[in-house]
Order: structure tokens, then sequence, then C-alpha cells
């Protein structure tokens, strides 16, 4: 599958507005792949809580237990495009993760509410992207996610815990947003500073997505303000393009 680069108007809409929506970067054979991995790991954790059931089911780092999504993270169509928006051609994969939204029921607790993603760990500088892959249909029914436009301009926003219950950081956002429809196998782009959220799952079926954060391979990271800490050498961080300079205790 070849992904032709951005046109300078979808990274002028990309850098004005925080996000930009991409066209498909999954074909047919790689969707089933991921999906296929997506339900392995949605078997395993049911297997193990069925509580999960009604949750939504994060998976994270998962490519050291995946070939196929360790080659779509590492070598997928749309790297080319990754390297455009983080702005330099030495780019990393820092984080990917499952996000399979499971019915809500009558829960209210299929909510991921509004965050910056660098809300939960600081990329320095923050030219990161996530791009988070539709393994659905989705829209505002299914839970699809939702950006605010312009809000990366700004900067990182202090976080606070929902509620003591949950891990989840979010922060007061006046508005709506715009929601993120895409066919199974398209993609949103955003920035680590463009607030987003996605609402309930309304429907039967488990809404399934895919999400990968890339950053300039320089970059550093931080989580809790603790001291910024190179993104080279955490063991979950790959090169995916370019390279970084080697550093000298090698
Ligand atoms: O997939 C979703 O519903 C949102 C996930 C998200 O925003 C995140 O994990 O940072």
């Amino acid at each position: 599958m070849h992904i032709p680069p951005l046109t300078a108007d979808q990274l002028a809409h990309y850098h004005r507005e925080g996000y930009v929506i991409l066209p498909r970067i999954m074909d047919d054979a790689t969707l089933e792949a991921i999906r296929a991995e997506e339900a392995r790991f949605r078997a395993h954790r049911l297997a193990r809580d069925p509580a999960s059931a009604n949750q939504t089911m994060f998976v994270s780092q998962v490519c050291p237990y995946s070939e196929p999504v360790r080659r779509f993270c590492a070598s997928g169509p749309h790297l080319g495009v990754a390297s455009q928006l983080v702005g330099t051609a030495n780019v990393a994969l820092w984080f990917n993760q499952f996000v399979t939204k499971n019915p809500d029921g009558a829960t209210g607790r299929s909510e991921f509410p509004w965050h910056q993603d660098n809300g939960y760990a600081a990329i320095e500088p923050a030219t990161n992207v996530t791009i988070w892959v539709a393994l659905d249909d989705v829209d505002e029914e299914n839970g699809c996610v939702w950006v605010m436009p312009r809000s990366h301009e700004q900067g990182l926003l202090d976080h606070r815990r929902k509620s003591e219950d949950s891990w989840h950081l979010t922060l007061n956002v006046e508005g709506d947003g715009t929601p993120a429809i895409l066919k199974a196998g398209e993609a949103v782009a955003f920035t680590g500073l463009t607030l987003h959220r996605s609402k309930l799952n309304h429907t039967d079926r488990p809404r399934r997505a895919f999400f990968m954060e890339y950053a300039d391979a320089t970059a550093g990271y931080s989580r809790n303000h603790e001291p910024l800490q190179p993104l080279i050498g955490n063991p979950n961080t790959w090169v995916v393009s370019g390279a970084v300079p080697i550093p000298g205790t090698f």
C-alpha cells in the first residue's frame, strides 16, 4: 500500500488545527492481522478478568508480543507521513496501544475524558504525533475520538485525576470539539498537546482502535514532572526512520 505524502494544505491544517484526518493507512490484510491480534489480547484479558467484558480494554506497548503489530508500527506505509508530521527524518516510535471500547451498557464508564497525551507523559520538544487508527468504522454512536481544534496552541495544561477511583487524567474544557468519523483502516493524527476525548459506546459491539505515538528520536520524556529522560534507551522506544547520535558510552 502506498500513502502519498501529505500536501502542504494538509500539513498546514495539522499545524494550525492540531490534527489532520489521514486517508486509509491499513490495507485489508493488515487490518485483518491487527484485528486478529486485538482479539487474541481481548480473549486473554477476558479469561483473566471476566469483568473486563464491560470495560474499555487498554493494551499498551504491544510490539514485543506481536510481529504484525511491530511490523506495522515500525515499517507501515504511514511512516513517511509520520515523519512529515513530526518534522524530522529521525523518528522514534515510543508508545502504542489497543483501545477497545466495549459496549457501555448502562454503566456510563466507557468515556475517556478530555486530555492531552503529553498530560500523561510529556515529550520535549513537543513535536510528537499520535496516529489513532480505527479498526472498526467509528462515529458518534460507538465512541469515536473527538478533538478540540487549535487547543494545542495553549501548550501543556495542568491535568488532574478524574476521580479517586480512576487513573484517567483530565481538565475542564469548554465546547464539544470535532468528531473524527472514520472508516476502518483510516486514521486521525493529532499533536501531543491537542485536547481529545471519546464518549460512550452506545452500540452492542466493541469499538476497536489502535494508536501509535511517534516523536523526534532525540526528544526526551518525563512522567509526573520528573526530570527529562532521553526517549532512546527506554526499552519500548525504537528508531523507525533515520538515526540518532551514538552515545559516548557505547
Ligand atoms: O480510543 C479512545 O477512545 C481514546 C484513547 C485515548 O485518547 C488515549 O488512550 O490517550
